[in-house]
């Protein structure tokens, strides 16, 4: 069975990642029956997808009604070429295949899987199924990751990069001694720009190499900085303590 093995294979792959810090609000999407619902009718559940303070993702299945003490699998797939509403509907290949699990004896069953935030970003984790281990062309259920929009008969995906929320551009005032805001949530891609409305010389950095780093700010200079993965940003000037701030970044 090569489906089988291939899930063998990446469910190697997958490593599981618990006891981070969350970073960023979670994504939760609901499963759904593919229709009509005769397989597994009682099945439902939901996928929660959450960004951790590491940059990875962790996503985790929790589900019910499925029938006890019986083996599944779920695999993320990619958006495939159906058109559809639903990426469930647009039969892509596999991407990432969650660790092997087994439903108890009440048919709940709950599944954990990590990975690196650009393996689930844009096309690469369009929707995930669930299916029974001993066959895997029958699946009960289906969590839609991302939206579908059908253009001339054809399914695209609708991700960051084809239909993004628009990128915002956040300005924060640099004043003696402050930050105005000191606070900011905004999204992966948005563009802070600091400006110096103040008389003595300060700077941005932040306690991240992944955050912003200026040099010396005088009076009018502007210094900009793009937020490309998210989290929390501590952000501080290093000539006077106590002037310092966060950023909130979240996925889009
Ligand atoms: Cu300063």
């Amino acid at each position: 069975m090569l489906p089988r093995l291939f899930a063998r294979i990446l469910v190697g792959c997958a490593a599981l990642n618990l006891g981070f810090s969350l970073a960023a609000p979670a994504a939760v999407y609901p499963f759904r029956h593919n229709l009509p619902p005769t397989l597994e009718p009682q099945a439902a559940g939901q996928l929660t997808v959450q960004t951790l303070a590491s940059g990875r993702t962790e996503s985790l299945l929790s589900l019910s009604g499925l029938t006890p003490q019986t083996a599944y699998m779920a695999h993320y797939h990619a958006l495939g070429a159906q058109p559809g509403a639903s990426a469930c509907d647009s039969d892509g290949p596999v991407t990432l295949g969650f660790p092997a699990f087994k439903a108890d004896a009440q048919g709940r069953a709950s599944v954990k899987l990590s990975a690196a935030p650009n393996v689930l970003a844009g096309n690469a984790g369009a929707y995930v199924n669930v299916h029974l281990a001993s066959d895997p062309a029958s699946v009960p259920l289906c969590a839609a990751v991302l939206k579908v929009a059908v253009l001339n008969g054809k399914a695209a995906p609708v991700n960051a990069k084809a239909a993004p929320a628009p990128v915002s551009l956040q300005k924060i005032s640099i004043i003696d001694n402050a930050f105005r805001p000191p606070t900011l949530s905004i999204k992966v891609g948005d563009t802070v720009t600091w400006t110096h409305d103040g008389q003595i010389t300060h700077n941005v950095k932040s306690t991240t190499a992944a955050g912003p780093q200026s040099g010396d700010l005088h009076h009018g200079d502007t210094y900009s900085f793009t937020f490309k993965q998210a989290g929390t940003y501590l952000f501080y000037c290093s000539y006077h303590e106590g002037m310092s701030g966060t950023i909130t970044v979240t996925n889009r």
